[in-house]
C-alpha cells in the first residue's frame, strides 16, 4: 500500500531488495545511489543491526510520468541476508510495493537462494501479501564468476511466476538499472490502478 503525501504531491513507492547474504543487494543500492544526481535523492542511510546494515534511500526519478498530478518517489531498501535476522526482514517488508529478488549465481549459493526465496514468500504472507500478486523481478547476479549455474537452470529453479529475469554483474553496474526499471514499471502500473 503506497503512501501519499498530498502536500508535496508525491506518491511513495517502496521497493525491497531481498536475497541471501552476500548476493549483492547492497551493491545494487550503492550503484543506483551513485548514479542518481545528488539533488534528486536522499543520502544513503543505514539502520545497523548487530553485524549487518540495512541500507535505504529514496529518490524522485525525473523521467517518469506523473500519476494524476503526483510525482512518484521511490524508496529502496535492502534486508539483512543472514538467517537469524528474520524479524528485521519481516519488518522491512511492511508497506512494500515491489520486490527484487537478488539471486547469487554461484553453484554453492543455490541452496541459500532457495532458502531465502521461501523465506520471502513466508514473510510476505505474514504481512498479508502474496508473491504471485505483487510487482516482482528476479535478478541473477554475479554472472562474471567462473562457478555460475547456467541462467536457464536458475530460472527453472527460482522463477515463481512470469516475472522478468535480469542477469547482472552488480559490482560492475551491469543489469542494475534494467532490474530497477523493470520493478519500477510494475509498481507504477499498480499505483495507477489504485
Ligand atoms: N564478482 C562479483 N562480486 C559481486 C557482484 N555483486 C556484488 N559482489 C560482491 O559480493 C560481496 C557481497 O555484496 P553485497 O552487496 O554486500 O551483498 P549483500 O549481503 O547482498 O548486501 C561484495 O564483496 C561485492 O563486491 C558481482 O556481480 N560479481
Ligand atoms: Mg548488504
Amino acid at each position: 500500500m503506497a503512501l501519499i503525501n498530498v502536500a508535496a504531491r508525491e506518491i511513495h513507492g517502496k521497493i525491497v531488495y531481498y536475497g541471501p547474504g552476500l548476493c549483492g543487494k547492497t551493491t545494487n543500492l550503492q550503484i543506483i545511489h551513485g548514479k542518481i544526481p545528488a539533488n534528486g535523492r536522499s543520502e544513503l542511510l543505514s539502520i545497523a543491526t548487530e553485524t549487518e546494515r540495512t541500507l535505504f534511500f529514496d529518490f524522485l526519478p525525473l523521467s517518469l510520468g506523473e500519476i494524476r498530478g503526483f510525482k512518484t518517489r521511490f524508496h529502496l531498501y535492502t534486508v539483512p541476508g543472514q538467517v537469524f535476522y528474520d524479524a528485521s526482514r519481516k519488518l522491512i517488508l511492511k508497506g512494500v510495493d515491489g520486490v527484487v529478488f537478488v539471486a547469487d549465481s554461484q553453484d554453492e549459493r543455490m541452496d541459500a537462494n532457495i532458502e531465502s526465496l521461501y523465506n520471502l514468500e513466508e514473510n510476505l504472507q505474514a504481512n498479508g501479501y502474496d508473491l504471485s500478486k505483487i510487482p516482482y523481478v528476479l535478478q541473477l547476479n554475479k554472472r562474471d564468476l567462473p562457478n555460475v549455474i547456467p541462467a536457464e537452470e536458475m530460472v527453472a529453479e527460482l522463477r515463481r511466476k512470469d516475472e522478468p529475469v535480469h542477469e547482472a554483474i552488480a559490482a560492475k553496474g551491469n543489469g542494475v538499472f534494467d532490474t530497477l526499471k523493470s520493478v519500477a514499471k510494475q509498481v507504477l502500473t499498480e499505483l495507477r490502478k489504485s
